[in-house]
Parts: C-alpha cells; structure tokens; sequence
C-alpha cells in the first residue's frame, strides 16, 4: 500500500499533519487535497483536538498543484482547473478557515502557487528562516488562486499584492513577515519547536473564544464597525457563559494559572 499524502499525530489537543510527497517538494494533487480536507473535518468533529498544526516534508512546503498529475492532463482542451479548484482547492481552504481552532502553519522551505496560498489561509504562519513566499502562478499563464487574490491584497495591499502576482519572484521569509504577510520567522533549526510549543499553547487554551476569534476578525472585513460592534456583543455574550470564562476570572482572581478545558 502507498504512503498516505498526508501524515497525521495527536498530541494531546493537538493534531499534526504533515504534507507528504517530499520527492516532488509535496506538490499538491487532487488526493493529497482530499485527504488534506478529511483530516481538517476530523479536527472540526473531534472535541478533543484543539489546535492544527501543518507542515511539509522534506525540504519544501509545498511547491503548488502537481503539474505532472492527471487532473492536469493538456490533451484535448486541457485540464478544467475550475472543476479542480471547485472539488479539491475549496473544500480544504473552507475547512482551515471555518474550523472554528486555530490552525498553525510552520513554512519549512518554498511555498509556491497554491502551496502559499494554502499556508496564507492558516492563522498563525510561522516560517523558517530560509523559506520563501513565490506567486508561481504567471510563469504559467494563471492568477494568483487558492484564496491567493483575496487574502494578498488584505495582508499587504494592491500594490505588494500585484508586485507579487506580476512579477513571480520569491519573497523571502524575513521581508514576508515584515511586510506582515505572515507572524514570524525563526531560525530553520528552531521552526518546528517553535510552530509545536505555540499550537500546543493554543491547544490548551480557550477554544471556543479562539473560534469566536477567527470569526469576528474574518467578517470584519464586510462589516459596517456598527455592525462589528454588535458582533462583538453578541459573542462575548455567549463567551461570558463559557466554562473557560469563569476558569479565565476565577484564576486572574486566585492568582494561579488557568486550566482551560475548551468549554
Ligand atoms: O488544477 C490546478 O491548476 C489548480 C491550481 C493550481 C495552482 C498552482 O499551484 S499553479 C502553480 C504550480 N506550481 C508551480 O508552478 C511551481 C513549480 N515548481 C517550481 O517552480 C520549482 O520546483 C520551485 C521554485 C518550487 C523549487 O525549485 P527547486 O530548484 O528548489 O526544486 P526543483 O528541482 O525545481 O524541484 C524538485 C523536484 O520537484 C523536481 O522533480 P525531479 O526533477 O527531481 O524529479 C520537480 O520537477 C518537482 N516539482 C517541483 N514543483 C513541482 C514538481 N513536480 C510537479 N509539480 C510541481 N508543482
């Protein structure tokens, strides 16, 4: 039996998955993706796994869409990358941004095309200090997709979005994060302890307000601040009921370390 595309370990509250095709720098195929998305919905299901953290074998990211797989087959009229994007691409971009834990991207190497686009789409992106940001996409006749002409323009603005769309050139870890495409970037050696000891923390911490986060920082973008406000309100009116609030006060009052359970 071949080696699953995506390698899965729990810690604790924590579920790992890594991308696995390393011989093709885990350049992303339809059953990659498939599995990529399935791994996700499990970590929506399961009440005990907290927080995600994703990473690549070897030493890329993930070097964007398998142009050697058979969904991009250039007989006939070549492949229907619509189709492909639809059933494959979507479903795993929905599920990173609609769990509602956090998702923690650790970039070990290039990603490129839909490889950055996906790890754009996590919550906290810790990169390694060698990896690279690269907008494949010209090179090969298409824009920027996997979410990548929604979330560029809203990291780093027209004028960095287009530079990177246009031009394809790598943009190294460190300028990414101080352009604040992403959180920070660490030393290679350091990545994966780093990437492991902040989704562990998440892990452990409280859950649902990490959810209610990801929500209210996602719809401000197509809300009014009225209604920010209101959305404000009315979550924290339902945070304010949560097993993790009282345990929140309770230790801030008792001077000790919280214990949050994720309830
Ligand atoms: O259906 C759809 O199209 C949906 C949407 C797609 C969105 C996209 O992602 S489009 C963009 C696709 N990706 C690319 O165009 C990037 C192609 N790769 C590269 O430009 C380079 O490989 C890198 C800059 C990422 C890394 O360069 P380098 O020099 O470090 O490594 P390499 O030697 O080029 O690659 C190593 C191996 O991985 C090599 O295989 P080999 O010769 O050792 O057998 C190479 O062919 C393979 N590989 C790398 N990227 C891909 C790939 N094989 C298939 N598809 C790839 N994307």
């Amino acid at each position: 039996m071949s080696e699953p595309s995506i390698l899965t370990a729990r810690e604790g509250g924590l579920l790992i998955l890594t991308l696995n095709r390393p011989d093709k720098l885990n350049a992303l195929t339809a059953q990659m993706l498939d599995e990529l998305r399935d791994a996700l919905l499990t970590a929506e299901r399961e009440t005990d796994i907290r927080a995600v953290l994703m990473t690549g074998a070897g030493r890329a990211f993930v070097a964007g869409q398998d142009l050697s797989a058979p969904e991009m087959n250039l007989e006939g009229n070549g492949p229907d990358i619509g189709h492909v994007l639809d059933a494959h691409y979507h479903p795993v971009i929905r599920a990173m941004r609609d769990l509602p834990k956090p998702v923690v991207c650790a970039v070990n190497g290039i990603a490129a095309g839909a490889g950055a686009n996906l790890a754009l789409q996590a919550d906290i992106v810790i990169a390694g200090r060698s990896a690279a940001f690269l907008q494949a996409f010209q090179a090969i006749g298409l824009i920027p997709d996997a979410g990548g002409t929604w979330m560029l323009p809203r990291l780093v603005g027209r004028a960095r979005a287009l530079g990177l769309s246009l031009l394809g050139e790598k943009l190294p870890a460190e300028e990414a994060a101080s352009w604040g495409l992403i959180w920070k970037v660490v030393d290679d050696d350091e990545l994966m302890d780093t990437a492991r000891r902040i989704a562990v923390r998440l892990a452990e911490g409280p859950t649902k307000a990490y959810g209610a986060m990801k929500q209210a920082i996602d719809r401000s973008a197509g809300n009014s601040l009225a209604d920010q406000l209101a959305l404000e309100a009315a979550t924290q009116q339902e945070l304010g009921k949560t097993n993790d609030f009282r345990e929140g006060v309770s230790a801030f009052l008792e001077k000790r370390k919280a214990e949050f359970r994720g309830s």
